[in-house]
């Protein structure tokens, strides 16, 4: 996958994108990343990309001659690919989106800084609107290089044998099961004596359960669209008849 960024501020991609997994990724040739400073695109030798807004008002909004060239730049580079405006106004990013963007070929992002970019950037240059939540933020960086980390983890490849990404968080639909590592004894807290059993069978009805029971407690939204499977649901319909001690305390 070929990923380009359109931003006022390259540099801030620098360091999350060249160590670690992305690093790795990028050496094999999974994906490259390419970063694109919109200033380099301006017309004028102050090299504005912004501007104040028609109308009035305050702040300043980002100028479309220089966001629309650096796009064709990279478009001419790498033709037909989804062009994603990072913007409040946009569709809730999750992880169907995620894996909807992981399967194709060429993403570009586009960073808005200021209070807003011109609209026609919008209306005529992306294919895509994208919000990470309702909160306000100075620009689509830190947005765009959340859908970059969820997206590029999902590449076949990406991550590692021993990091498979289909059974974490929201994959399906639940929140996880808490994780213990050494010691078994940690001021006196101690690791679910289960989980140190070997009983595997024991161990994974256990795990469903906390799934269920935290889920429940912290996101009942999450409960009506998960795709339970009949473990699950039996599990579920035993923790609502308040079936389980643990639970009820
Ligand atoms: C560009 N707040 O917020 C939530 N998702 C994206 C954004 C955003 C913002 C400001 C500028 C994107």
């Amino acid at each position: 996958m070929r990923i380009d960024v359109l931003t006022l501020f390259p540099k801030l991609f620098e360091e999350p994108f060249g160590y670690g997994i992305f690093k790795r990724a990028a050496d094999n040739g999974l994906v490259s990343v390419n970063l694109v400073n919109i200033r380099d695109y301006a017309h004028d030798k102050h090299r504005t990309a912004d501007d104040s807004p028609y109308g009035g008002g305050a702040g300043m909004v980002m100028k479309p001659e220089p966001v629309f060239e650096a796009a064709e730049a990279v478009l001419e580079e790498a033709p037909g690919g989804r062009v994603v405006l990072l913007t409040p106004q946009g569709r809730p990013f999750s992880q169907a989106l995620a894996a909807e963007l992981a399967r194709e070929d060429h993403l570009v992002f586009i960073c808005g800084h200021y209070e807003g970019v011109d609209d026609r950037i919008r209306q005529h240059l992306a294919t895509d609107e994208i919000s990470i939540g309702d909160y306000v933020l100075t620009g689509g960086e830190i947005p765009a290089m959340v859908v970059m980390d969820a997206v590029l983890r999902l590449i076949p490849g990406v991550l590692g044998s021993g990091e498979s990404p289909i059974e974490e968080s929201h994959a399906g639909g639940l929140l996880e099961y808490p994780q213990y590592t050494r010691p078994p004894d940690y001021r006196g807290w101690k690791v679910p004596e289960i989980l140190l059993s070997g009983n595997h069978g024991e161990i994974a009805a256990w795990r469903r359960e906390q799934e269920l029971i935290r889920t429940l407690e912290r996101r009942p939204d999450l409960l009506e669209k998960a795709k339970l499977g009949p473990e699950y649901k039996k599990t579920l319909e035993r923790l609502q008849r308040g079936g389980d001690r643990k639970n009820r305390e």
